[in-house]
């Protein structure tokens, strides 16, 4: 299977490399340069749980894709959610009627976009407990551990998605075949509803944070909000049994980790994927008529910090 890698950041480091040292045969494409030109030169160079490793892969900018003939059977997306439409615009000659493409982005709703580059029976959905951190163009850390939980979004692609499972049992991601990635979705939204902009906002990582003594009920009530609103869409969500997987993140190896959104603001002064996760929510529930004071205010705090630090 031809596997290609959009987005060659953190997550797309983690999941090409590991596919790559398993023997896939995986194509990277990116969107910033100096990302491109530093793996072109040297490789993807990783801190792989404190060894360092480099792996090299072909790799081509956008304008690359859309001049040339790169075909791919599957494209593996780990762009950030507000990079999707711009990047699927430039690489439409990537997907061609038997592609498929998987989305283990964080976030509400990506499908929606996605929709409109790959037919529904050709798409994958699914979440990742996997992490990654860069530290510069074609750097990255990858410390602990994951998993990935994976569905295909209509029924026909079903033995696909399985052979994806099957792959990237192979490369160690330890997959599980989803029997309702809706509801993985929106459980994992609740771990990024809480942690990334808590930590973001509160400058600290994910131990830190649990150490705080309201942690607890600031995390129950967001994933309130988050439950309320999802049932609207059909998922019932445990909630005590989300807050006790969010809470168990505090004192387990992921415990030093810095989410991506405390990442790309605090670290990388960069735009947050707030309006699809939080800010999501905080607009679903005014959709809905349902109350989401504590999504709507994270939302705008994470907005004003983004203009603090003058993020692009
Ligand atoms: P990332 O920001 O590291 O990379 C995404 C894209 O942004 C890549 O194309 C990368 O080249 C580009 N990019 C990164 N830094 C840049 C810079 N300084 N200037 C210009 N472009 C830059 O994103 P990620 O952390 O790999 O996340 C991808 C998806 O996976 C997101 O939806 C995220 O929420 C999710 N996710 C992340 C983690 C994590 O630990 N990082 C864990 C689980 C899920
Ligand atoms: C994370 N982190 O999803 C992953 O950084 O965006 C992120 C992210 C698994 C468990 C806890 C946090």
């Amino acid at each position: 299977m031809k596997i290609t890698v959009l987005g060659v950041g953190g997550m797309g480091s983690r999941f090409a490399l590991m596919l790559h040292q398993a023997g896939n045969d995986v194509t990277l494409v990116d969107g910033w340069q100096a990302n491109v030109d530093a793996i072109r030169a040297n490789g993807i160079q990783a801190n792989f749980n404190g060894k360092q490793v480099a792996a090299k892969m072909p790799v081509y900018t956008p304008a690359e894709i859309a001049a040339g003939d790169v075909q791919a059977d599957l494209v593996v997306v780990f762009l950030k959610s507000n990079q999707l439409t711009t990047m699927f615009d430039q690489v439409q000659s990537l997907i061609d009627p038997n592609t498929y493409v998987l989305c283990l982005l964080n976030g509400i709703g990506h499908e929606d976009v996605l929709e409109k580059y790959v037919a529904k029976d050709h798409l994958i959905l699914g979440i990742t407990m996997w992490t990654a951190g860069m530290t510069g163009p074609g750097q990255v850390e990858l410390l602990g551990d994951g998993e990935v939980e994976l569905q295909n979004f209509a029924p026909s692609g079903k033995d696909f998605a399985l052979q994806v499972v099957d792959i990237f049992k192979g490369a160690g991601l330890n997959p599980h075949y989803s029997e309702n990635v809706k509801y993985s979705i929106w459980r994992k939204a609740c771990v990024n509803g809480t942690l990334n902009c808590l930590c973001a906002l509160l400058d600290c990582n994910i131990g830190e944070l649990g150490k705080t003594t309201p942690a607890p009920d600031l995390l129950h009530t967001i994933i309130a909000e988050f439950a309320a609103v999802a049932a609207k869409e059909g998922i019932k969500l445990d909630t005590e049994e989300v807050y006790q997987h969010v809470a168990a993140t505090f004192t387990a190896d992921i415990a030093d980790h810095y989410p991506s959104m405390y990442q790309d603001l605090n670290q990388h002064h960069r735009l947050t994927e707030i309006e699809f996760i939080n800010g999501a929510v905080a607009r679903k529930g005014k959709q809905y008529g349902i109350a989401t004071p504590y999504c709507a205010l994270l939302t705008q705090m994470v907005h004003a910090k983004e203009q603090l630090v003058g993020a692009k």
